[in-house]
């Protein structure tokens, strides 16, 4: 390993990364050690604003893009070069965990950090990147800021979704920009040379074979759909069973046949339902409308697709005597990652001792829609029973700092390319 690189990452500190942990898991506190912090809610902007006071602390500079995306730049030698970024997201789930995210947006500002702290100079910029909106909890569909900036999907598609109080997008997201005046504008698509993401594994591998770092070679495909079942409410006293055009009893209906449809005696599909929202939602009304999710990933592009094609006729048929519209609202094949880069990531995790598993991601990440756009990779720090999207998240200062020293060392890697 090069000196100069050795000497950032012994600037790793992981007293200041796991400080910044706390200080951010503050924001959005729930109780059971978790977080809520939806994307473009007022706990957002104070995540934003706390990131943006460490960015200008070092005089980076901050940019940020039509949909929120924020950039932290450190200097390279040779400016007009694509930079090498590296970062996640801030957004949680609505029981979400410390880590999830805001992980990968530290493990870059410490990364950044260390490199400052050695007095580097490297030909390229590097730079940390927080996107918007990942999860997808509020505002669906996830990984929604990647997928605008990397001209995946248009702002346009999104604008008008609304969240569960009835909030649209385009407002939240007005607030939400307006609150970072000092960041400059940063075009959508900007050239990158290359994309390493650090996160929690959000599964129990590395714990259970006790590893300390997993070099993430791709990730599965998933496909969302929204589903809406349309009936007609009526009395629950007197309406008899068999003139009822109940959505309630037509969305179960639609929900077994696809848990019939996706069953997998080796249990590699995932298929989800996690919202519903019905109307009336009244005990003694029969419902008139019911909206839900679908969740299904897999890791063969084969099978993604043809789960996802069977998802619409398969509705129309279980919602019978109700009507149903079915929307697909993403669909991402299973990427795999730059064997270039994941080959950087293994040789630093290698030169630096630490332990290391080569590994998919069962989740998805902003990664996926930069793999469409630059070489990308991905590293894993493990964490507690690779419970996710639970306030239960935990992962040890130790763990999380072994992460950043791999990531600054890669990052030096790509940035001297
Ligand atoms: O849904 C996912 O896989 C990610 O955690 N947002
Ligand atoms: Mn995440
Ligand atoms: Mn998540």
């Amino acid at each position: 390993m090069r000196e100069d690189t050795r000497e950032a990452v012994e600037r790793v500190d992981e007293a200041r990364l796991w400080r910044r942990h706390e200080e951010m898991a503050q924001i959005g506190a729930i109780p059971g050690n978790g977080v809520n912090r939806a994307a473009f809610s007022g706990e957002d902007i104070r995540a934003r604003r706390l990131l943006l006071s460490w960015a200008q602390a070092r005089q980076f500079e901050v940019t940020m893009d039509a949909i929120g995306n924020l950039f932290v730049r450190r200097p390279g030698l040779d400016a007009g070069a694509a930079p090498v970024l590296s970062g996640s997201h801030m957004d949680s789930q609505p029981r979400g965990g410390r880590f999830d995210g805001i992980y990968g947006v530290l493990a870059a500002l410490e990364a950044l950090e260390a490199i400052d702290d050695a007095g580097l100079k490297t030909r390229r910029p590097i730079e940390l990147v927080a996107w918007s909106n990942e999860e997808g909890g509020r505002f669906g569909p996830c990984t929604m800021g990647s997928a605008v900036h990397t001209r995946a999907r248009s702002i346009d598609d999104f604008a008008d979704v609304t969240d569960n109080d009835g909030i649209v997008l385009k407002d939240a997201l007005a607030a939400t920009l307006e609150a970072t005046p000092e960041a400059g504008t940063r075009e959508l698509n900007t050239p990158a040379a290359g994309y390493i993401e650090a996160h929690i594994e959000q599964g129990p591998l590395l714990e259970m074979q006790g590893k300390t770092v997993g070099v993430v070679t791709g990730i599965q495909g998933l496909r969302w759909f929204n589903v809406e079942v349309f009936g007609e409410t009526a009395h629950a006293g007197t309406t008899p069973l068999r003139v009822r055009r109940d959505a309630v009893r037509s969305a179960i209906s639609i929900i077994n046949a696809l848990h019939e449809l996706t069953a997998d005696p080796d249990d590699v599909l995932r298929f989800t339902v996690g919202r519903m929202l019905v109307t009336p939602n009244s005990t003694n009304s029969v419902a008139s409308h019911v909206l839900f999710s679908v969740d299904i990933r897999h890791p063969d592009p084969a099978t993604i697709r043809r789960l996802g094609e069977a998802v619409e006729p398969l509705a129309r048929k279980a919602a019978t005597p109700c009507e149903v519209k079915v929307t697909a609202t993403l669909h991402d094949d299973p990427c795999v990652f730059d064997a270039g880069v994941v080959d950087t990531i293994q040789h630093a995790a290698d030169e630096l001792g630490v332990a290391s598993l080569r590994l998919p991601s069962g989740a998805s990440h902003d990664a996926m829609y930069m793999s469409r756009v630059c070489p990308t990779g991905m590293i894993f720090v493990p964490y507690e029973k690779g419970v996710s999207h639970n306030e239960a998240e935990n992962a040890t200062p130790q763990d999380l700092a072994a992460g950043a020293r791999v990531l600054t060392a890669a990052l030096l890697a790509l940035a001297n390319r």
